[in-house]
């Protein structure tokens, strides 16, 4: 990782932020042992029988932060974290946060595309991966990443199959030694608050990667308002069933609030509505999150269910659409109340209160989590709204970073050049300050929360040579909200299946989630006046009942 391909908050400001307290100046991984010494034994991290207290956590971490060094990874060195959803995730990552390794959070559908070409741009010097995981060999895939990478880098394996020429990561956590020499040691090399803590992947990477740089000053700052924003005490068990890579349930208020709060964050690494809710009952979970395809899935099953869920509070909901109509019904089927959050991995967090009337928690996707958080809307002109309009949302503030890492020109594009971010959502804010989100300009299907590329899929299928000119759109749908739909038109005499697309893709190392699921060929694909695919035509096409 290079610092210089890291975009700075203005001077004036970051002493701003510094000055009024927002900003600590305290790396992330000097937490654990705050919170040992304030809470001892206490549980902070469970995995279905493993349970870890905030001492183990401290100490846990610090073994592997001291193992990690002695592989030769430190300060501003980055790896990539491809890591199910346990306790190992947890341990991992505040191994890197204590020694100032970066990790970059990668999720487990991820293939050979997504990860060298992401680990070749931040300069990688490892990848901490499981052994297998859900029969996939992330070992071997790691592997091969290692060796397409241009500088070399480490595989570091978490799981009992680890094989010569990888790093056990459980050995290095297990190891012995002094805990307090090993903590006085790492307290004497720990980066600093102003330093790169983590990395996370934006949604919609348009094939240029778009990699968000998130310092230990502006996350900490992050999860420390969302924790206060959702009520998050000593008394919290949040569940994380979504991928932890994903900055909702790390630390929206997600596992980082909760252990923020003194409370205790459950890893489970499924969405299954029946594990989800023996987890719920087991640990007498009272916070979880999802995106609206899962809550719904969960709102659907809780009827029938036998599982004890009168510990869960609050379920917070966020990553894509939700209809009012769909979230009135989340709440009471479940058994506890709705808080949307509208968020972004580059930034700005919005929650709806834990005590909003129906009309605001319904009805909208909240107020930002700072008053220091600066929202315009903005018409295509550039200019801004009436009040109440709706119009594209830029935002900037203290933990909204001012650039992707190491990408001048796209960063021209996404943020404006006195600093706001171009969020692509199209808004509206109601007179009290709640944002509604009301669509979105940025090219990107947004399938189940994961979002994918437009332009990344037809990068990629244009290399096809059957393929001519090709457009991916977003098709509604309503189990998951948006799928895949490609457009494409052929050169003569070629064909074309979806299930040749699928493979190729596939072939490439294309995480399975962005494959296309529809396939329409068109003798040419419509254009707009400047000659692009004219997406609202496909996008109307599709809806027509029989598409030709
Ligand atoms: C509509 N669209 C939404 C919402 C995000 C918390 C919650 C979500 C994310 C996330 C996150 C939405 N209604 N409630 O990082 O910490 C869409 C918008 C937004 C994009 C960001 C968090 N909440 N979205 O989803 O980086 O289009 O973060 O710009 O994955 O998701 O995607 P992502």
């Amino acid at each position: 990782m290079n610092p210089d391909d890291v975009t700075p908050w203005p001077a004036d400001l970051a002493h701003a932020y510094r000055a009024a307290g927002l900003w600590r100046g305290r790396p992330l991984g000097s937490y654990p042992w705050e919170w040992a010494d304030q809470w001892g034994d206490r549980t902070a991290v469970v995995d279905g029988e493993r349970r870890l207290g905030y001492r183990d956590l401290a100490e846990r971490s610090d073994a592997l932060a001291e193992g990690l060094a002695a592989s030769g990874l430190g300060r501003g060195d980055s790896v990539l974290v491809q890591l199910p959803n346990g306790w190992e995730f947890v341990v991992v990552a505040f191994a890197c946060l204590r020694l100032g390794v970066v990790p970059v959070m990668m999720l487990p559908p991820h293939r050979e595309y997504e990860l060298t070409s992401i680990g070749a741009h931040v300069g990688v010097k490892g990848i901490v991966v499981p052994d297998t995981w859900r029969g996939y060999d992330h070992q071997a895939l790691a592997h091969r990443v290692a060796s397409a990478l241009p500088e070399p880098a480490r595989v570091l394996v978490v799981g009992d199959d680890v094989r010569p020429g990888s790093v056990d990561v459980r050995t290095l956590i297990e190891r012995g030694g002094d805990p307090s020499a090993r903590r006085e040691a790492l307290d004497a090399r720990a980066p600093s608050g102003s330093d790169v803590a983590l990395m996370l992947l934006s949604g919609g990477t348009t094939g240029v990667p778009k990699v968000i740089s998130r310092t230990h000053d502006d996350y900490e700052y992050n999860a420390r308002r969302s924790a206060l924003a959702c009520g998050f005490d000593a008394g919290t068990v949040y569940l994380a069933v979504l991928p932890a890579g994903h900055n909702f349930p790390l630390a929206s208020p997600g596992i980082l609030g909760a252990l923020f709060s003194g409370g205790r964050a459950v890893l489970l690494p499924s969405p299954r509505p029946d594990a989800v809710f023996a987890a719920i009952e087991a640990e007498g979970v009272t916070s979880t999150s999802a995106v609206p395809a899962v809550a719904l899935r969960w709102a659907s099953a809780a009827a029938t269910t036998s599982a004890d869920l009168s510990t869960l509070r609050t379920i917070h909901v966020g990553g894509s659409v939700l209809s009012p109509e769909v979230a009135a019904r989340i709440g009471p089927a479940l058994g506890c109340r709705l808080q949307q959050v509208y968020g972004m991995a580059e930034g700005l967090i919005c929650y709806t209160p834990p005590d909003a009337p129906p009309e605001i928690a319904n009805g909208t996707q909240g107020a930002p989590i700072s008053p220091y958080d600066e929202l315009l809307v903005i018409d295509p002109d550039g200019n801004p709204v009436l009040p109440g309009e709706i119009g594209e949302l830029l935002t900037r503030g203290p933990y909204t970073p001012r650039g992707y890492y190491g990408v001048p020109d796209q960063n021209a594009v996404s943020f404006t050049p006195d600093g706001w971010y171009r969020t692509g959502d199209l808004v509206r804010i109601t007179p009290e300050g709640n944002v509604v989100v009301c669509g979105r300009v940025k090219d990107l299907i947004n399938r189940g929360g994961e979002k994918i590329s437009s332009g990344e899929i037809e990068t990629l299928v244009q290399e096809m040579p059957q393929v001519s000119e090709v457009a991916a759109v977003a098709m509604p749908d309503p189990e998951v909200g948006e799928r895949v739909c490609l457009f494409a038109s052929l050169h003569p005499g070629r064909t074309l299946t979806l299930e040749e697309v699928a493979e190729s893709l596939t072939a490439r190392g294309v995480a399975a989630f962005k494959i296309p699921e529809r396939l329409e060929l068109l003798p040419t694909l419509p254009h707009t006046s400047i000659g692009k695919p004219d997406k609202k035509a496909l996008r109307t096409h599709l809806l027509t009942p029989n598409p030709t």
